[in-house]
């Protein structure tokens, strides 16, 4: 059958098709990047971005009862809920890919967790970049995308498209004078600084190694969690708190 969305049909109503449809899927966010805004973003491989044009980057909500179980690392509990995140987020992505392909565009789902460098700890792209381009949250000084509906309480996965679409406007800084994630880190990994857009460097935010560390040489070798997860930066964010 042809779908015949008439001669008015343009970029405004793909964007919301597409965004409608990720909302039944079980996301919580969902906005649209124009790759232009991150041009110099690695990725691996390089030049992952060069058959596209646009990003969408899709959120989904880690609960308040799952954080409030948290206390001075991670629990089975997160553990369980972090994998179960990854696994909608994964279904989401590779729909809206699928769906996308139907109607006759490029379109690629990003994994939500998937390292590809582990000496560099690098994924395909930063979605915390991607994230803040399509105009859900800033990146904080935990260095996590913090959004002001969950906070940073969400993990997210992106789709690339050349589907002709409209990029979301973006959100400015809203850290202020907070510390929280800063004095609660346990290796005291978060270096406290403000940038309007975004830190050059991961080392501008963070002791990076410091944080490497704690999750992999701790947190991940015990044999509960088995992931380098840690979850405490999230759950001290303020702008969390009011979440789920
Ligand atoms: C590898 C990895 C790790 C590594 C390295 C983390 C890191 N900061 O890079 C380790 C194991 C340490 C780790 C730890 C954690 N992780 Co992790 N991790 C990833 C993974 C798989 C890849 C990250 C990556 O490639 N980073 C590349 C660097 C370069 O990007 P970046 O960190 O965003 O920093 C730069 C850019 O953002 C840049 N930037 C922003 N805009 C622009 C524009 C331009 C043009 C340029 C040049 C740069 C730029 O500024 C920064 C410096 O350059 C992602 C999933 C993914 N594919 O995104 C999850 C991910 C980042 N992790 C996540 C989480 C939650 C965590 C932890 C809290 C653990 C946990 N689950 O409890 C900690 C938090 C550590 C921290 N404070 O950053 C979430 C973040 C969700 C959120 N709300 O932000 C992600 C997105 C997974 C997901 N699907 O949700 N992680
Ligand atoms: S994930 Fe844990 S160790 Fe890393 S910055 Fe956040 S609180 Fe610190
Ligand atoms: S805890 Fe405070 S400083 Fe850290 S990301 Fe959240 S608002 Fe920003």
């Amino acid at each position: 059958m042809v779908l015949d969305r008439g001669k008015d049909y343009d970029n405004v109503d793909r964007s919301m098709e597409i965004k409608q449809k990720a909302i039944e899927l079980g996301a919580n966010l969902v906005g649209i990047a124009d790759l232009n805004r991150v041009q110099g973003l690695p990725t691996l491989p390089d030049g992952l971005f060069d058959n596209y044009t646009h990003a969408i980057v899709i959120a989904v909500a880690v609960s308040r009862e799952v954080f409030d179980t948290i206390t001075d690392g991670p629990n089975p509990l997160y553990l369980h809920h972090y994998l179960a995140t990854n696994a909608l987020l994964d279904s989401i992505a590779l729909q809206l890919q699928n769906e996308i392909i139907r109607q006759g565009f490029r379109a690629l789902a990003i994994p939500a967790s998937q390292t590809l460098d582990k000496v560099n700890w690098m994924g395909h792209l930063s979605h915390k970049a991607l994230g803040k381009a399509a105009g859900l949250g800033w990146q904080g000084k935990s260095l996590l995308l913090v959004t002001p509906q969950y906070g940073p309480r969400v993990r997210l996965a992106t789709v690339l498209t050349n589907a002709p679409l409209e990029a979301d406007p973006l959100l400015a800084n809203r850290c202020g004078s907070c510390q929280r994630c800063q004095e609660a880190c346990p290796a005291g990994a978060i270096k406290g600084g403000v940038w309007e857009d975004h830190p050059q460097t991961r080392e501008e935010a963070l002791y990076f190694s410091r944080c490497v560390e704690k999750v992999n040489e701790d947190f991940a070798k015990r044999p509960e969690i088995g992931k380098p997860i840690c979850g405490i930066c999230i759950r001290v964010c303020p702008w969390g708190k009011k979440s789920l």
